[in-house]
């Protein structure tokens, strides 16, 4: 049978990744192979050293969304073939990311409806950036993004159900919650995408791409990647730990909020990740916290708030350098990220 395509958006921190690697990991123990597509408009991606380092075949789209990248998506997902060809591919679109039903689903059904099957198409909702920018006092441009990432989903599904007692209502929208660190509600949102009988993508959206373009603009995008060489050997944990608060620290007394930041940690001995979501909150860590400490670690810093990408490098530059050892850069980028220019872009289901 052909590969299914499992396509999962939502803004960003809302739990992506985090659900593709649980709902991965569960249909790998069922005997099942799985293949992961991230994607991001920079390159050195976290969330792609996550998967492979979660032990999934795994593919980066990097340097633009699903949408102004397609022929590259398509590539990334036909090159699993190359060694066995997965029964699912997960594919996680970058968050600023919209319009994916009329730019992604439509060519694909188009182009490639007898090489894939598709399932409807889960845009996750963080339930606290769901208060915040469904708010009359939101940031218009954001939220004009996160309605329209809303309002095109085949299924919603509030993540991090396990942090949440309370979920906003969402005007027309019927989004269970579920929890990808618990697996409560994980199983049933995984039974609804396979067993759906319905056209995924069908959503098309009367979306204004000047205003999409300016919304994802207003974010600084930034990532630097290099070889850290403490002072004394340290575990993965004892490096992103200190090093994520002192980035919050730093960003936040530069008045800049924060919509994702994670830091992935690489020695011999393991890796760890960490993440925060917004200014101020309590790292998420996971990875080998027992590693045993190293000399040498690979530390990958994927940044994007809502500041000049030159004024979030020297931020990010100043707390690298505040870390008790010697950090190569090897690779540094930061910037806005360009209008969305789709490759395709149908007006009708296709
Ligand atoms: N408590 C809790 N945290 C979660 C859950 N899912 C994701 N997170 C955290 O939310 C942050 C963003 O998750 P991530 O999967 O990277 O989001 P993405 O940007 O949408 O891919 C990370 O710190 C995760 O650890 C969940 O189910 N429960
Ligand atoms: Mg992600």
């Amino acid at each position: 049978m052909s590969p299914l395509l499992i396509l999962v958006g939502g803004f960003l921190g809302a739990g992506k990744t985090t659900l593709l690697l649980a709902a991965g990991s569960r249909l790998r123990a069922a005997g099942k192979r799985v293949g992961i597509i991230v994607n991001d408009q920079g390159g050195e991606l976290v969330d792609a050293q996550l998967a492979e380092s979660a032990g999934f075949p795994t593919r980066e789209v990097a340097g633009g969304c699903f949408c102004c990248r397609f022929s590259e998506f398509v590539r990334a997902a036909a090159s699993f073939t190359s060694v066995q060809t997965p029964e699912f591919i997960f594919a996680e679109p970058v968050g600023s990311c919209v319009d994916l039903a009329a730019t992604i689903f439509q060519p694909l059904r188009r182009f490639y409806g007898g090489v894939y099957r598709f399932a409807p198409y889960t845009v996750l909702v963080d339930p606290s950036r769901a208060v915040e920018l469904l708010s009359s006092d939101a940031d218009p441009l954001t939220a004009y993004l996160f309605r329209k990432q809303i309002a095109e989903a085949d299924l919603v599904r509030f993540s991090k159900a396990d942090r949440y007692r309370d979920f906003p209502p969402i005007p027309g929208v019927d989004a269970q919650p579920l929890s990808a660190q618990t697996g409560a509600g994980l199983a049933e949102w995984l039974d609804e995408v396979l067993s759906w009988d319905g056209v995924p993508g069908t959503h098309l959206l009367d979306i204004d791409y000047a205003r999409y373009a300016e919304a994802e603009a207003s974010l600084g995008w930034l990532n630097r990647r290099g070889l850290f060489r403490p002072c004394a050997p340290l575990t993965p944990a004892a490096i992103v730990g200190p090093l994520v608060i002192e980035l919050d620290r730093r960003i936040t007394e530069a008045q800049i909020a924060i919509a994702h930041l994670k830091v992935f940690a690489q020695s011999a001995n393991g890796h760890v990740r960490t993440s925060i979501c917004r200014n101020g909150e309590r790292p998420a860590v996971a990875g080998t916290l027992d590693a045993p400490p190293a000399t040498r670690c690979t530390v990958t810093i994927n940044l994007r708030a809502t500041g000049d990408p030159e004024m979030l490098s020297a931020l990010v530059d100043r707390a690298i350098l505040s870390l008790p050892g010697h950090f190569r850069v090897d690779h540094a980028e930061s910037f806005r990220p360009s209008p969305p220019v789709p490759e395709h872009r149908f007006q009708e289901i296709a």
